[in-house]
């Protein structure tokens, strides 16, 4: 195995030599399911692993796991593997119940969940074989592109012996696509739902996209926006989701849909949707009987409820646990669950509105139904570049908590910054809580170790359209990868992650997968320094939240303004959440909020997200707060300019088609990381009256300049 794994770099490492800018041109389709050939010199170290498929069981998942290896192995070995009878090198897939042969091994599945796999070289009948088992089909499924996977990475595979499940149940994309096929935040084109053309539409998309989830282990989606139509409740589009899900579903994939809250009145003809209406409970049952006739599997709702203008049981005077619970109990009949959004906050709540979510849900601890999700985004306030994590996290050991993290990047650079998330979601996950004691961490919260809850999960806000490379960018399909592959286990290293997607997407030849790996794992805190640093956050221009607009403090609702946020004037820069202030500390377990509670020993990256203080603080490096703002942005304008020449060193390993691609989208970043520094610090100089410190130029153009900027055909702000 050693001497395999040494010839295997080394081959690895020649082959790119030779390949340098052969490489075909790619239009990023392909995902990380690319398949092309393993290099001439590694192939002896696979082919004899894998020549022939020798499946078992009947079923359509079992197919697509069949018709996957095929595709795979052929793609990866460049020769014709495809179906036979048992010899040295087959590959063998199937159940205990479907395969005689894999009841026969007494491999430890007893120990997986439904969803799990062992993958184990052994020997039957006297010939060396790959067995791939799962206790269901779908568990197959997922050890299958396991397999492919290891031999895309290029790890060995002459001695296997791995057993896998997933951590979380519910591991689901949420779509904010609209029924017209805008997409909300969405920058990779139009939504690929086309509800116009279904239930008829067949499209190939749709197996590639199941493919791309399955292949990570994705097994749910929500098929439209969480601002909900009532319109998909209705028995059309009820028909057209049935043919979406008999799409997704031989990919061990359920749908979901979001429901609006009102749908009882507004298709109903009800006169309220007060969750507590014996005649609106029972519209709620009959619709769920009738999705459920039309799709046995369907996985439940996701409600956004009393939140941004959508309507909710707060209408009532009813609380969220009367709203989400009646909801449960109509798809829990079903096996179905319910999904409830914590994003709750009100234009008539003057308060802090990081605390107000909290305020709503935490004394409702203990309330909700077994088959409610409490879903809760990383952060207190939207999808920041930084953010501390969720004061919920930790704090309702009673209730089924999940996390829900922005794929899309509506406030990190949408299509065109290359910012790797997965770094970020990794962030939130690794924190602990101290909730419930030492080592809370948001991982083990989700994972149901708080509370022994059964029902778990993570949802991603997609960043999926119509665009050819399906996320907008290249770089911005790892993130729909690193989603998967959290969600799989949140306590997976992001880099890792990175590692295996940039080898699986571009390149095995180490020189090229260092770099780039590298890359990424800085790129999240570049997007940081450039956009909000030092504990800054929502600093973004309005409405499309593209560009900066740190001066914006017009908007109706108080929170819906940048300057609420970051409270500059001439005395200081920072949102006071300590006692003196709004007190959100005091929603934290007390271990996590001392480290916030005193500017002096604060981690800089949370300083102005906790603190309000005078320009001209004293930080731990010696500098005075202005000093360090005007360095930080700079110094992420100057990470932009490294990450471009070291995408441009890295030529010779990738096709030129997304070498271009990404070179271009590298261009504007760097273009849109100078604005915002010079927009910033622009503004943030007529407050606090400072010079820059030297040898630091200053803003490009006026204040004036960056605030009559206008962009009214941003795009993602389909509604
Ligand atoms: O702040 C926001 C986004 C909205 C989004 C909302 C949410 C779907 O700007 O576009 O609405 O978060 O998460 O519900």
């Amino acid at each position: 195995m050693a001497a395999a794994s040494v010839a295997l770099c080394l081959s690895a490492g020649l082959n790119a030599g030779l390949n340098a800018g052969t490489a075909r041109a790619e239009d990023g389709y392909d995902l990380w399911l690319r398949y092309r050939p393993v290099e001439a010199a590694a192939l002896p170290a696979y082919r004899p692993h894998a020549s022939t498929i020798v499946a078992a069981g009947g079923s359509a998942t079992i197919a697509a796991a069949v018709a996957e290896l095929k595709r795979g192995l052929s793609g990866l070995l460049a020769e014709d593997v495809t179906t036979g009878q048992i010899a040295d090198g087959a590959v063998v897939i199937g159940t205990p119940a479907s395969s005689d042969i894999i009841k026969s091994l007494n491999l430890p599945l007893a120990a997986l969940n439904d969803e799990g796999f062992v993958i184990r070289t052994t020997s039957v009948g006297g010939h060396k074989v790959t067995v791939i088992a799962g206790n269901t089909d779908t568990g197959v499924l997922y050890g299958a592109f396991r397999y492919l996977s290891l031999i895309e990475t290029r790890k060995p595979v002459d001695a296997l012996d791995i057993a896998d499940a997933p951590k979380l149940k519910v591991r689901v994309l949420d779509h904010w696509d609209n029924l017209d096929g805008t997409v909300e935040r969405g920058y990779s084109g139009r939504s690929i739902w086309d509800w116009w053309r279904l239930p008829d539409l067949k499209d190939a998309r749709y197996i590639d996209y199941a493919r791309a989830d399955a292949s990570v282990g994705i097994n749910g989606v929500v098929l439209n926006n969480v601002n909900a139509k009532p319109d998909s409740l209705t028995a059309p589009y009820i028909e057209k989701t049935r043919a979406v899900a008999d799409m997704l579903r031989p990919y061990g994939i359920k749908v979901y849909l979001s429901a609006r809250f009102s749908a009882p009145i507004e298709i109903g003809h009800l006169k309220t949707a007060d969750p507590l209406d014996p005649e609106v409970r029972a519209w709620w049952k009959a619709k769920a009987d009738e999705i459920y006739a039309a799709i046995p599997d369907f996985g439940g709702f996701l409600v956004k409820a009393s939140s941004e203008g959508q309507p909710g049981p707060g209408d009532y005077h009813r609380t969220h646990a009367d709203g989400a619970n009646m909801m449960a109990e109509a798809v829990g009949r079903h096996g179905g669950i319910v999904m409830w959004r914590a994003f709750v906050y009100s234009e008539h709540d003057a308060r802090d509105r990081a605390k107000q979510a909290s305020y709503e849900f935490q004394p409702l601890d203990g309330q909700f139904a077994p088959n409610v999700l409490l879903q809760i985004k990383n952060g207190p306030i939207d999808f920041q570049p930084r953010e501390p994590f969720h004061p919920l996290f930790g704090a309702m050991p009673k209730t089924n908590e999940m996390l829900e993290v922005q794929i899309t990047k509506e406030y990190l650079g949408q299509a065109t910054h290359l910012v790797y998330s997965t770094a970020l979601y990794e962030e939130t996950l690794k924190t602990d809580t101290f909730g419930q004691g030492k080592g809370t961490t948001v991982a083990k919260v989700i994972e149901g170790g708080i509370g022994n809850h059964a029902l778990t999960g993570m949802a991603g806000v997609a960043n999926i359209g119509s665009d050819r490379n399906w996320s907008g960018s290249d770089f911005n399909q790892a993130d729909w990868y690193g989603f998967g592959r959290l969600a799989w286990n949140p306590d997976a290293p992001a880099r890792a992650i990175a590692e295996d997607w940039a080898r699986m997407t571009f390149s095995n030849d180490p020189a090229f997968v260092k770099p780039v790996t590298d890359m990424m794992m800085a790129s999240r805190e570049t997007v940081v320094k450039y956009m909000t640093p030092l504990g800054l956050h929502h600093q973004m221009a309005t409405g499309h939240h593209y560009g900066p607009g740190p001066w914006v403090c017009d908007l109706a609702r108080p929170e819906w303004n940048p300057c609420y946020y970051a409270k500059a004037d001439a005395g200081g820069i920072g949102f006071d959440r300590t006692k003196t202030g709004s007190d959100a500390l005091s929603q934290y377990a007390p271990d996590a909020a001392k480290q916030w509670a005193d500017p002096k020993t604060i981690d800089p990256k949370y300083l102005l997200w906790f603190q309000h203080v005078p320009w001209t603080f004293k930080m731990k490096d010696g500098h005075i707060l202005w000093d360090d703002l005007v360095m930080t942005y700079s110094q992420g304008v100057d990470e932009v300019h490294d990450m471009q020449a070291t995408w441009a060193s890295l030529r010779p390993y990738v096709d030129s088609q997304r070498f271009e691609a990404v070179s271009s989208n590298l261009r504007i970043q760097a273009r849109e990381a100078k604005w915002w520094r010079d927009a910033s610090i622009a503004y943030f100089q007529s407050k606090s009256g400072l010079p820059l410190p030297k040898g630091y130029a200053q803003p490009e153009e006026t204040l004036d300049y960056y605030k009559s900027l206008a962009f009214p055909y941003a795009p993602g702000q389909g509604k």
